[in-house]
């Protein structure tokens, strides 16, 4: 019966790093049902963020990037020998089921996560992560936008106003009417970013009496990320 498995022989690349991006299913919904605050709910935020945390202790990738109900995991130790049911199945579920450990409220409906993975070349790595944080930021401009004219408008005129309107439209509207969103929190603007980096430790020698400097790495979960460019990648190894 084996030989009906036909899709568990798929795999990634030889040699290729990965992405592998999760994404919230229905969460929407899953928002109105637990109540969420908008335009940004913190409480979510932080058990996303634990989400990052676990996904990154199971599987030791180079870096996590998250905002709304979307994560991007990039690895370079590519898991389950490649098969792509694996990965997908096994990393949309260790989020989902982390996602509810670290909820810890009575879900209406259990939550799940869809995953893909995307093979990609180093050469495309700081393209891709920018593009997922422009939809950070188009996600901001947007969810600041609607929160104010529904606290104006009924809903469908609200709707009505936003749609086929320019994000720098979007961002006039709300300075003229009070809300920056240069002051809004970095995460809200720029997604949040696990990895890992370099601590100082300076120890003392006995032997040769003499204070010693050495680097110990941690894992680093970064709310303050800035605009993605080369040094930031540089920085993870990624770019030369
Ligand atoms: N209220 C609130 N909703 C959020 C927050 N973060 C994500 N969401 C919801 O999650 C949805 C994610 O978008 P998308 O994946 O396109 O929608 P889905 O298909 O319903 O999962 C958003 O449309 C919001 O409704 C938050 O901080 N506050
Ligand atoms: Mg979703």
């Amino acid at each position: 019966m084996k030989e009906y498995e036909v899709y568990s022989s798929l795999k990634v690349p030889k040699n290729s790093k990965i992405i592998v991006r999760l994404d919230g299913r229905s969460f929407h919904q899953l928002a109105r049902d637990l109540n969420l605050t908008k335009p940004y709910d913190e409480n979510f935020y932080k058990v996303l963020s634990h989400v990052c945390e676990d996904l990154f202790k199971e599987f030791s990738p180079i870096f996590v990037y998250a905002f709304s109900d979307e994560i991007s995991i990039l690895l370079d130790n590519v898991p389950f020998n490649g098969r792509i049911e694996k990965i997908d199945s096994v990393m949309a579920s260790f989020a989902a089921s982390s996602f509810v450990i670290n909820y810890n409220v009575k879900f209406k409906k259990p939550p799940a996560f869809d995953a893909r993975v995307i093979p990609i070349s180093d050469d495309d790595i700081l393209e891709y992560f920018k593009w997922r944080q422009d939809e950070s930021w188009r996600n901001c401009v947007n969810s600041h936008g609607i929160f104010y004219l529904k606290s104006k408008y009924s809903n469908i005129e609200s709707n009505d106003k936003i749609n086929g309107k320019k994000l720098s439209d979007i961002h006039e509207l709300l300075f003229e009417n009070g809300i920056n969103l240069n002051d809004v929190d970095a995460y809200k603007k720029r997604g949040i970013g696990i990895y890992r980096k370099n601590k100082k430790v300076v120890g003392f020698n006995k032997k040769e009496n003499r204070e010693q400097v050495s680097y110990r790495s941690y894992v680093c979960t970064d709310w303050n990320l800035p605009k993605f460019n080369k040094d930031f990648f540089k920085r993870l190894g990624v770019l030369k």
